[in-house]
């Protein structure tokens, strides 16, 4: 789908509620379905510790993460609007903002674009400190470049692993 028009996009995929693993590969599944998308690559299935909000903790399951880049014709916020189609068909219900979700889909990066508005930060507040976004990244692309935040690879240097573990692919993690 190469072309002028076409955008590179990595999505953040995070679950820690009703089978993890399979939210995941339900999310997956559902951005192969986007109009004008294609998924190029993706990282394997990762388990994290909840990374609490600044304000203090929040008892909760330990989490999955992963991360797939697509390449895209959708304009950010168009993108955006189909992740929380995705999010809200899969039963995500926001109660608690940094809580435990069935889903949750974050658009990391978007092109080079930097965007801070009411819908949409880019790149995606907190990327550069967490290592359940970092170290799937670095296997998809290991000389990335985070607009505003320096290469990929100095980020990882100062990133704490956090107990962060690779539990194989999305599609053959069984539980
Ligand atoms: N929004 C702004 N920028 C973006 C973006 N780049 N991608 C807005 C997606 N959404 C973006 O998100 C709140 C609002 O952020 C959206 O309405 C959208 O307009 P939300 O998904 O409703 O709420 P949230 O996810 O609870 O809040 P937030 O601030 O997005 O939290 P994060 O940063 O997503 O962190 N620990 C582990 N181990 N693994 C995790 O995946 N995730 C979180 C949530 C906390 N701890 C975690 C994990
Ligand atoms: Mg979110």
């Amino acid at each position: 789908m190469a072309g002028a028009d076409t955008s590179t996009a990595y999505i953040g995929l995070g679950s820690n509620l009703e089978q993890p693993h399979r939210q995941i590969r339900l999310a997956k599944q559902a951005l192969t379905q986007l109009p004008a998308t294609r998924l190029v690559a993706e990282s394997g299935l990762y388990s994290s510790k909840p990374l609490a909000p600044p304000s203090g903790a929040i008892v909760q399951a330990d989490f999955f993460n992963a991360v797939v880049k697509i390449e895209t014709r959708l304009e950010p916020h168009d993108l955006l609007d189909h992740l929380q189609r995705i999010e809200h068909a899969q039963g995500r219900v926001r109660t608690q903002r940094w809580g435990p979700r069935t889903i949750d889909l974050d658009i990391l990066l978007f092109d080079h674009l930097q965007i801070d508005d009411e819908r949409l930060t880019l790149p995606h507040a907190g990327i550069g400190q967490r290592a359940f976004v970092l170290y799937p990244l670095r296997s998809i692309d290991d000389s990335l470049e985070i607009p505003g935040h320096g290469m990929l690879s100095v980020l990882i240097e100062h990133c704490t692993q956090n107990g962060l573990q690779y539990l194989g692919t999305i599609d053959g993690y069984e539980a």
